[in-house]
């Protein structure tokens, strides 16, 4: 693979989706370039259209920016950086390790709408107890009893889900790092392997990118005192 990547991402402190293939590529050593889009720009109004076709981030372009090939959506992103790079893990090797890895990335994709609704990513807001409910207490029993079953069958050769970092992990420490901004306190395996996300070298340069972000998103600060 030589052409070059560039992954169209917004804000490193609020876009969740966009760090999923940024820290998978990150973690798994594939070069690419990014051009952040920031939400609520100039920057954002006057490009979005030509740099997404889903007019939403992440989007992953082949060749030259707005003019080459372009996959968007996170999971068809990670599918055809499988497809670009089949060697670098993406997924895991094994093939029903594999399926488990779709699995558990299609599920959280699609579903866990009150965590995701609720507790919005955000590295630098500290929220503590904000945004819990039942329907979110039972989104975070239901991923952490996932995290668990999955280290425990998959997860003997190495500290992530199925031993080495995929992109399985890679959707995860979004969620990791919202567990730090609303203090949800896991315990056992589940906090181990949240603090094994939040360790990677990955997510340190994404954290750090991100703080030194200015931006007030409002959309993503529904707890946050108004300005
Ligand atoms: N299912 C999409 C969701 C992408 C998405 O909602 N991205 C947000 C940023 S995290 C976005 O572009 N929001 C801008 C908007 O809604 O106008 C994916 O996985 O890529």
């Amino acid at each position: 693979m030589t052409t070059a990547l560039t992954l169209v991402i917004a804000n490193k402190n609020y876009s969740s989706w966009s760090s999923r293939p940024w820290l998978a590529m990150t973690e798994l050593g594939i070069a690419f370039q990014e051009r952040m889009l920031k939400f609520e720009s100039n920057d954002w109004a006057q490009n979005i259209a030509t740099l997404s076709p889903s007019r939403l981030v992440p989007v992953l372009w082949e060749g030259d920016l707005g003019r080459g090939f372009a996959s968007f959506d996170t999971l068809a992103i990670l599918e055809r950086l499988h497809e670009l790079y089949p060697d670098k893990g993406i997924w895991p090797r094994d093939a029903k390790a594999r399926a488990r890895a779709r699995s558990l990335a299609a599920d959280f994709h699609a579903g866990y709408r009150a965590l995701r609704g609720a507790m919005p990513m955000n590295l630098r807001g500290r929220y503590p107890g904000k945004g819990m409910s039942p329907e979110v207490a039972r989104d975070i029993e239901g991923l952490t009893g996932h995290w668990t079953r999955t280290r425990r069958d998959f997860g003997a050769s190495g500290p992530f889900l199925f031993g080495p970092y995929c992109a399985a992990d890679a959707y995860f420490t979004p969620v990791a790092s919202r567990f730090v901004t609303y203090g949800v306190a896991l315990e056992g395996e589940a906090r181990s392997y949240q603090q094994t996300l939040l360790g990677t070298a990955s997510f340190a340069a994404w954290r750090k990118a991100a703080l030194e972000e200015s931006e007030f998103v409002a959309a993503d600060e529904p707890y946050a005192q108004p300005r």
